[in-house]
C-alpha cells in the first residue's frame, strides 16, 4: 500500500523528495491541485471543503497513510480529516515548530506561509504548546507561491520579489525562519541569501518524513525491502507545466496523469 500526499500544487513534492530519500521503498501516491492552486488566499471552509474532495479521492487507492504536504490545508483540515478517515493522517506544521524549537537559540522564531495559515495562528500555537516561551513573528508571502507555480525558483525575477517582500522582515530579531509553505524550499536558496547567514531555514519536510517513518513502524508498516516503487502523480491542472517542474526538483523522470 502506498503513502498519499496532497497539497494545492507542486510545493507538497518538496516533502515527497525527503520521503523518496528517507524512506526509498515507499509508494508514493501524489495529487496536486494545481487548478485551484492558491489556497492561501481561500477561505478556511473552502480549503476544508477541497481538502476533503482530495483525500476522498485518494481513499480509492487505499493507501497505508494520508499526508497533507500544505500548511494551509493543515492548518484547518487536519482534525477534521483525521476523525473521518481511518488511516494516520500527518500534516506539517507540528514537525516544522518541533525542528525550530530545536534549533533556535535566542527562542525567537520567524515563520512566513500564506495568509491562510499565518491567519490561523496554527504556528504561534504548535510553537508555543511545545515551548510557552517561543516569541514567534510572522509574515503572509503570498507571492512566493505564484513564483513556483510558474516554474521559477531563482533569477532575477525571483530575487526581486523575495529582497522586496522580505525587506523588512529579515531585520527583526530571528535566529530561524519556518517555511511555512510547502512550495518556500523550492525558493530556499534565494530567501537564504535574502535573510542572510545568521538566520537557519526550516523546512518541516525532513521531519515531516520523519515522523511518517516513526508511525509506520510503530505499525509495522514500513516498506523495507522489495522492488523500486513506481510512484504515481496526478494534479488538476496542466500536466506538463506539473511534471517539468516536479522532474527538476526530484531529479528524476516521472509520469503525470491529469
Ligand atoms: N503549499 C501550500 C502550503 O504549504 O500552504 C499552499 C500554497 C497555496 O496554495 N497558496
Amino acid at each position: 500500500r502506498a503513502i498519499a500526499i496532497l497539497d494545492s500544487g507542486v510545493g507538497g513534492l518538496t516533502v515527497v523528495k525527503e520521503v523518496m530519500r528517507q524512506l526509498p521503498r515507499e509508494k508514493i501516491i501524489y495529487f496536486g491541485d494545481t487548478a485551484r492552486t492558491p489556497y492561501g488566499p481561500r477561505s478556511s471552509e473552502e480549503v476544508v471543503m477541497f481538502t476533503r474532495q482530495i483525500v476522498d479521492y485518494l481513499l480509492q487507492f487505499g493507501p497505508k497513510m494520508i499526508v497533507i504536504a500544505c500548511n494551509t490545508a493543515t492548518a484547518v483540515a487536519l482534525q477534521e480529516v483525521r476523525k473521518s478517515v481511518s488511516v494516520p493522517v500527518v500534516g506539517v506544521i507540528h514537525p516544522g515548530a518541533r525542528t525550530a524549537i530545536k534549533t533556535t537559540r535566542t527562542g525567537i522564531v520567524g515563520v512566513i506561509g500564506t495568509e491562510g495559515t499565518i491567519r490561523s495562528g496554527a504556528y504561534e500555537q504548535a510553537l508555543q504548546e511545545i515551548s510557552p516561551q517561543t516569541e514567534v513573528l510572522s509574515l503572509a508571502c503570498p507571492t512566493f507561491v505564484t513564483l513556483v507555480e510558474r516554474g521559477l525558483f531563482n533569477g532575477e525575477e525571483v530575487r526581486k520579489e523575495i529582497g522586496c517582500v522580505l525587506e523588512l522582515f529579515r531585520k527583526q530579531p530571528m535566529d530561524c525562519l519556518i517555511l511555512g509553505c510547502t512550495h518556500y524550499p523550492f525558493l530556499a536558496d534565494v530567501i537564504g541569501e535574502v535573510m542572510g547567514p545568521e538566520v537557519s531555514l526550516i523546512n518541516s519536510a525532513e521531519e515531516t518524513a520523519r515522523e511518517i517513518s516513526t508511525i509506520l513502524s510503530h505499525s509495522g508498516q514500513l516498506a523495507l525491502t522489495g522492488e523500486q516503487p513506481i510512484h504515481q502523480f496526478f494534479c488538476s491542472g496542466d500536466p506538463k507545466l506539473f511534471q517539468r517542474i516536479a522532474q527538476s526538483w526530484l531529479e528524476e523522470q516521472i509520469k503525470v496523469t491529469p
